[in-house]
């Protein structure tokens, strides 16, 4: 079971104006094979199907816990594309101005079609996420050293991304998304190296290129983010803190695990864009339902 809280980990900056190209693009970290979608439903599935866990237990832990941020990098992407999407067709109610006219320039006309300016369960193409992302082969040294590709391509992705959207609400998440995929980029290296004594530190970074250099992972990365591993419950999981432990493989400093979630913020409020009928609540409606729900 898992406890859902109204919040998400970052407070993400107001965008520099509407960008629907933008948006697609980020669409890949939500739905592309190496998304956020793909990480969270990776390590859940693996978690659910772990055999033998009571011998096991730290890296059922981990897995188990890391699937729990996941759900929170999905919460952070979806907001950030909503944010690139706010404004971006003519905001009003009349059909015949054609409000809707730009979007069949922009990369990805879902956005307007099948939702009204909202992030969607696909990818910077508009293909849908698919199960067949989720490797799940039973065999823990198998699935943890795809945990381990997985979070290394899904760093490649991030970078590429990040090289193609300036805007700063983007590049705030994908900043906080760096630093988080890295810890989980070390925390497979570290479960594979406790499991085989295989040091696969020597691999790092992949992509090599710090996240150092990317200004919003550097700050979060000076105030100590990429030593701290959330335990996501209120009182399991607790043996992570047998896997992550030592030294950070990049820059020495001390693993710690931190015994709750971080604090996060609240999330932002989307406008209504009415030429989407998105909420579709006209004033007469809106007073018929506060009467029914308020008196
Ligand atoms: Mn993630």
């Amino acid at each position: 079971m898992i406890i859902r809280l109204d919040r998400i980990p970052i407070e993400i900056p107001e965008p520099k104006g509407p960008s629907p190209n933008s948006a697609a693009a980020v669409q890949e970290l939500m739905g592309g094979r190496f998304g956020e979608m793909s990480t969270l439903m990776n390590y859940t599935f693996q978690s659910f199907n772990f055999r033998g866990r009571n011998q096991m237990r730290p890296f059922y832990d981990l897995i188990a816990n890391i699937a729990a941020e996941e759900y929170s990098h999905i919460e952070l992407v979806s907001y950030t594309i909503n944010l690139l999407l706010n404004g971006a067709s003519d905001r009003g109610t009349d059909p015949t101005t054609t409000p809707l006219k730009e979007a069949t320039d922009f990369r990805n006309s879902y956005h307007f079609i099948a939702s009204g300016q909202q992030s969607l369960p696909v990818d910077s193409m508009g293909n849908p996420w698919n199960g067949s992302y989720v490797f799940s082969s039973g065999n823990l040294k198998l699935d943890l050293l795809h945990n381990f590709f997985l979070e290394c391509g899904a760093r490649a992705n991030k970078i590429r991304v990040y090289e193609m959207v300036d805007d700063p609400a983007a590049r705030a998440t994908l900043g906080y998304l760096l630093v988080r995929g890295g810890v989980h980029v070390v925390a497979y290296a570290r479960a594979l190296e406790k499991l085989t004594g295989a040091d696969l530190s020597k691999l790092f970074p992949i992509p090599d290129i710090s996240n150092k250099k990317f200004p919003e992972a550097k700050k979060l990365e000076d105030e100590g983010l990429h030593l701290k591993m959330y335990r996501w419950s209120p009182d399991d999981y607790r043996e992570v803190s047998k896997v992550w432990n030592g030294p950070h493989p990049e820059d020495g400093q001390e693993l710690v695990v931190v015994d709750e979630i971080p604090e996060g913020f609240a999330p932002p409020d989307l406008p209504e864009e009415p030429q989407l009928s998105a909420p579709g609540i006209d004033p007469e409606l809106f007073q018929q339902m506060a009467k029914r729900l308020f008196g």
